[in-house]
């Protein structure tokens, strides 16, 4: 027991002599911030990706004047709980959609919308927003937003719309 005792005292005594506590901290803190920055590194890189995707956009979402609602016929979401994005607590958003192209005031390109009806609650009643462009009559269901897009969701009440960007549209040559 006494060997061991010395011998410990005589490791911790020269490791003790080798480094300081100041360098030992430095050392500490180094890894511990290095570490935590690894893992974050990919997901910065994505967000950085996505936001250079994502339009710069200004106005109200909950205005129907707004750049999004260029197609679309519908109660807004960002009216009733939800955003131009995103459902209100309590509905669904459906899978199957209308699709428009608006024109973006700030950069002046046109963007891909997806105009994702939101189910599962009564008819929200707020914002009623009818533009239209590029709207078919009902014959062509297909290019229609006049439809309740509630299909492919649990339950088909319609609740309001999103207006969701998709992507750039292709430019006229
Ligand atoms: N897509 C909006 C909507 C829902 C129900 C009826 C007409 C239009």
């Amino acid at each position: 027991m006494k060997f061991l005792d010395t011998l410990f005292e005589r490791q911790t005594r020269q490791l003790a002599q080798r480094s300081s506590r100041r360098g030992m901290l430095k050392s500490l803190g180094g890894l511990l911030v290095g570490g935590a920055a690894v893992p974050l590194l990919p997901v910065a890189r994505a967000s950085a990706a996505e936001s250079a995707q994502r339009p710069q956009e200004e106005g109200d979402e909950t205005a129907c004047e707004y750049w999004r609602y260029c197609a679309i016929d519908g109660f807004l979401c960002s009216c009733c709980g939800g955003s131009a994005n995103t459902c209100p607590p309590g509905t669904e958003m459906s899978p199957i959609t209308w699709i428009g192209t608006c024109r973006n005031p700030v950069d002046g390109r046109n963007y891909v919308i997806s105009y994702n009806d939101c189910c599962g609650k009564s008819v929200c009643g707020a914002c009623l927003c009818q533009r239209d462009e590029g709207d078919r009559p009902p014959y062509r269901s297909d290019k229609t937003n006049d439809v309740n897009w509630c299909l492919g969701t649990s339950s088909a009440a319609y609740h309001c719309s999103t207006a969701v960007v998709v992507g750039v549209a292709f430019e006229d040559q």
